[in-house]
């Protein structure tokens, strides 16, 4: 894997914050994009800009099928069976509220029936499910944590053992926070097992690492453009063919409908009846163009280069006394840590962040939309979050190590 040159894909990468050249270490939040994934999407609002199945002349059939082709390529990429399994949605939260609702909406859920999750999810993960619950008297049951923040797979095989009516279990591949990644095929074969839908929210493990949606054997996986170099605004769900056939659509309008008529509606074929409306098309577009430049780099070489930006700089943090590190040592390259005070208090997040970003380093601080995680497990309100990508740089983590080193006169 060439980082280099593949820095040069990236024009943001030559920018200057406050005169240093910038390091950017906040792509769990969201990624940069390469000149590939932006050219896509200027091209089609330059050259074949048009709405898609819905006319016959030229500019919307080169524009459908461009939007299709890039239903093909993320189909490809997580290894679904054809495009009718990939719903493009805005983000991984909204892929996450298609199925809460529409398994509402299909009464594959209700009052009394189980649903579990776990005490690392996001907010996306978790807030839908708690609607239920408020709403419509669901039950929620939340796995633990073991001391070194993985997954305690024992407590989830109690869970289930324990209690009836377990329709969902629902989990996250990679921790935000953590770093963690969960053993979503033991998981899996844990929650199939009891008869439950195993949806898989992997928001921070599609841009990192090799997924294969027939290995993990979910049936929902949900996932954003944006954190894996496409366009703000698109995102997909994965959902198996007979599932998404069997429930019913969450959105309802324009281009989601086969027929109408004042009493009756039937619904389009997959993956269509679940993309209502005109759809972001120059997003998909985009995003297509993203899945070609991560399989043209290799997702194992990205997950290789990742891993060992993620050791390297763990090792480089566990030298410094004051900075405590959260998380297991097994992760992708995400890093969660505080700065430790002599008089025990942890200097505020926000502080790191802006002296980091006078070096030019952009890191992300706060609660990372994973409250109950910082709340009820790291028993802290905030933490600094450093995260990695492809182009990303042992030199470049050198330098964010020297200006922590240097807060040793303010701690
Ligand atoms: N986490 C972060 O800085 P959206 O915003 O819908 O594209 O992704 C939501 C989401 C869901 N699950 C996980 C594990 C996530 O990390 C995220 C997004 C960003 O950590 C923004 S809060």
């Amino acid at each position: 894997m060439n980082v280099d040159a593949i820095r040069k894909d990236f024009p943001e990468l030559e920018r200057s914050i406050h005169g240093e050249r910038l390091i950017y270490f906040d792509n769990a939040a969201t990624s940069l994009r390469p000149k590939s994934v932006v050219d896509a999407v200027s091209s089609f609002y330059l050259h074949y800009n048009a709405n898609i199945h819905r006319a016959i002349h030229t500019l919307s059939q080169e524009a459908t099928k461009a939007y299709e082709e890039a239903h093909q390529k993320v189909a490809r990429f997580i290894n679904a069976s054809s495009m009718e399994e990939i719903v493009f949605t805005r983000n991984t939260t909204e892929s996450i509220n298609l199925v809460v609702f529409s398994l509402f909406l299909s009464e594959k859920i209700r009052e009394g029936d189980g649903v579990v999750i776990s005490l690392m999810e996001h907010h996306s993960n978790m807030v839908p499910w708690q609607m239920l619950r408020d709403r419509f008297g669901i039950k929620l049951h939340v796995v633990g944590l073991n001391n070194d923040g993985t997954l305690n797979l024992n407590h989830l095989k109690e869970i289930l053992d324990k209690e009836e009516n377990i329709k969902v279990v629902a989990i996250v591949h990679a921790s935000n926070v953590l770093g963690t990644v969960n053993d979503v095929k033991e998981i899996g074969k844990l929650a199939h097992e009891k008869g439950a839908i195993f949806v898989v929210d992997g928001a921070q493990s599609a841009p990192h690492i090799k997924i294969d949606v027939k290995d993990i054997d979910c049936d929902f996986f949900a996932f954003s453009g944006h954190k894996m170099l496409g366009p703000t605004g698109i995102g997909a769900l994965y959902g198996k063919k007979d599932i998404l056939e069997e429930l019913e659509p969450f959105l309802r309008g324009g281009d989601m409908i086969w027929e109408v008529s004042l009493d009756k509606v039937t619904f389009n074929k997959l993956p269509w009846r679940y993309e209502a409306g005109t759809s972001n098309i120059a997003g998909g577009i985009g995003f297509g163009a993203a899945v070609d430049y991560l399989e043209k780099i290799g997702m194992q070489n990205i997950e290789r280069h990742e891993r060992e930006l993620a050791s390297y700089a763990l090792s480089k943090l566990n030298e410094i006394d004051y900075v405590r590190v959260y998380g297991p040592k097994e992760r992708i390259g995400v890093i969660a840590f505080n700065v430790m005070q002599k008089n025990g208090n942890i200097l505020s997040p926000e502080m790191i962040a802006s002296i980091l970003d006078r070096h030019g380093i952009a890191i992300r601080t706060g609660c990372h939309c994973a409250q109950p995680l910082h709340n009820d497990f790291l028993h802290v309100r905030g933490t600094a979050r450093a995260s990695f990508y492809l182009y990303n740089t042992k030199d470049e983590i050198d330098k964010f190590i020297e200006v922590l080193k240097g807060l040793k006169n303010v701690v």
